[in-house]
């Protein structure tokens, strides 16, 4: 007899045994009970299945964060189709390439945007809403649906959620996440993490990406834990929650902005027992000021889209500053050469992964899939890194053409096409730069093309902002006469990233 690898099974494992106990916290809100999520996502599945959400079908779902977005994910796994989930800042254009290359059956969209998106939505496509506060189409009719629809049969190498993530062409791939993938990437992080049904998280990641969705969700469900439910990052509200939280998990900046609040203090912190950082590097200096001020040493991870997590600083011994830790455990990762040949410990290469984590492939991009893999398996993550000889993996660089700001990618190529669309803009070269909060910025150098003279940076910023998400856009534009380039033409990207240094 075949067992059911449905991701969901292994999520409500605890909710089954244990129904009433909490779930998600709002702070001055409700509490969600683990019962209560499973009882809405069942009858969400419901009323998706009669939208035409199949499995293996595709949901894609720009919604805000909300508890209701949670049972709504939920509900995609119990159906077995496949989950979409988009930044709510991706604006018309964006949106558009995602549902044209997704063909989701089913999108889920906030109610302000129900017109919008209806029209970049191929026929067919059903559309229904959800809002920040659980209002929308998705849940009328949902209080009469039964909710008895069994979880669907999976196997370990059924796709679960597909999740964009940008391309060094511009155009963005969908890393195709499978059950087996999810499940034991989650698995092994709740072990290596300690984490127990006493943690308390507080979640404030947004939860159309793998560190709030994959990473913060998933450990607390499958150990049974608590989330403190916050709808977004505010560095003086966490502060406040610290007392009642044990876990906190977060890009650079939510460190960086939490060493700026004067609340923040051995006192505020004493029932943590672990903050977590990763999705871009954490600079020593956040890790010393953070430890100085509260005395913990913050433990840093790395992972990407395609793999989930891959490497961790350990929960007991000694964490690093500028290191990512060990590979995690059944997860294989080794540094080469230009030629793909292993290279000695201590020399910088190109960081390859290979484990039940490791992504199943691009959304139907077989090519640029065999691209990035290595004949026996391995992935290209296009981070560079040396390694230590007791295992210890630190990052130096990408090979890639990304910027990290945030947390959030940005390919610059992505914004250089949208800025030479513009009228006025001859050519342009986007790069990042050193950021206080952010840790890297992106901004720009544009040259004019004839009748562009009067154009105005803020003019430009305002145009962008018509078909970028918010912090695709460049925080200072410099206009120039011409880009620099070598001899081959290239654009000396280095040069500029030295000259526009100075503009943020
Ligand atoms: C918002 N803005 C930004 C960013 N976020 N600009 C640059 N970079 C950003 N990350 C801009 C908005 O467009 C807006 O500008 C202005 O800042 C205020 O927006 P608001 O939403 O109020 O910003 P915020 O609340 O201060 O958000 C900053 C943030 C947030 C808390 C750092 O971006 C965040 O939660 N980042 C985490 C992203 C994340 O989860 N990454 C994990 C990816 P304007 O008004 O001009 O438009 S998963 C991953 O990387 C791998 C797998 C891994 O290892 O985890
Ligand atoms: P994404 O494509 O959004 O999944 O981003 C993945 C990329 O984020 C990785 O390939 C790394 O370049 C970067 N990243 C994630 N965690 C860390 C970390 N702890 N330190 C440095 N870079 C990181």
């Amino acid at each position: 007899m075949t067992t059911n690898q449905n991701l969901l099974n292994a999520l409500l494992r605890h909710a089954v045994e244990v129904p009433d106990a909490p779930f998600l916290v709002v702070p001055g809100g409700r509490v969600w009970t683990y019962g209560d999520v499973v009882r809405l996502s069942a009858r969400l599945a419901d009323r998706l299945a009669a939208s035409g959400a199949r499995q293996g079908e595709r949901v894609a779902v720009q919604v805000e964060k909300s508890p209701e977005a949670v049972a709504l994910y939920l509900a995609c796994l119990r159906l077995g189709a496949i989950y979409l989930p988009l930044n709510p800042a991706y604006r018309s254009a964006e949106v558009g390439y995602f549902l044209a290359d997704a063909e989701p059956a089913v999108m889920v969209c906030d109610p302000a945007r129900r017109r919008e998106i209806g029209e970049l939505a191929r026929p067919g496509c059903c559309i229904l809403t959800l809002d920040a506060d659980g209002g929308g189409s998705l849940l009328t009719n949902a209080g009469e649906a039964c909710g008895e629809l069994p979880i669907a049969v999976c196997a370990d190498d059924d796709v679960a959620a597909i999740l964009y993530t940008s391309g060094t062409t511009g155009r963005s791939k969908g890393a195709m996440l499978t059950h087996g993938n999810l499940r034991s990437n989650a698995e092994t992080l709740v072990d290596v993490w300690g984490m127990r049904t006493d943690d308390v998280l507080i979640h404030a990641l947004p939860l159309y990406h793998v560190h709030g969705l994959f990473v913060a969700l998933h450990c607390t469900m499958l150990a049974g834990a608590r989330a403190i439910f916050l709808s977004r990052f505010d560095a003086a509200e966490v502060v406040r929650l610290l007392p009642r939280a044990t876990i906190l998990m977060g890009v650079p900046t939510f460190y960086s902005r939490l060493l700026g609040e004067p609340g923040l203090d051995v006192a505020a912190c004493r029932s943590m027992r672990l903050f977590i950082s990763g999705s871009a590097p954490l600079s020593a200096e956040i890790f010393h000021a953070f430890h100085q001020r509260t005395g913990h040493a913050i433990l840093e991870r790395y992972g990407m889209t395609e793999a989930g997590m891959i490497c961790s600083n350990p929960l007991h011994g000694e964490r690093v500053a500028g290191t990512v830790g060990y590979p995690l455990p059944g997860v294989e990762v080794r540094v080469v050469g230009d030629d793909g040949r292993q290279l000695p410990d201590g020399e910088v290469g190109s960081l390859e992964v290979r484990g039940p984590n490791v992504f199943a492939g691009y959304w139907r991009m077989p090519e640029k899939t065999a691209a990035e893999f290595r004949p026996d398996g391995f992935f290209v993550t296009g981070d560079l890194a040396r390694r230590f000889p007791d295992g210890r993996i630190e990052l130096v660089g990408r090979s890639k053409d990304l910027i990290i700001s945030g947390g959030l990618n940005v390919y610059p190529k992505e914004v250089e096409l949208a800025l030479d669309r513009l009228e006025g803009i001859a050519e342009s070269a986007v790069v990042g730069v050193p950021h206080p909060d952010f840790g890297e910025a992106v901004v720009a150098a544009v040259v004019r093309a004839p009748g562009g003279e009067g154009l105005t940076e803020e003019q430009v910023r305002t145009r962008l902002r018509s078909d970028l998400a918010g912090y695709k856009v460049p925080k200072r534009i410099a206009f120039v006469d011409a880009l620099p380039r070598n001899a081959m033409g290239k654009v000396q990207k280095n040069l500029l990233r030295q000259h526009l240094a100075r503009l943020v």
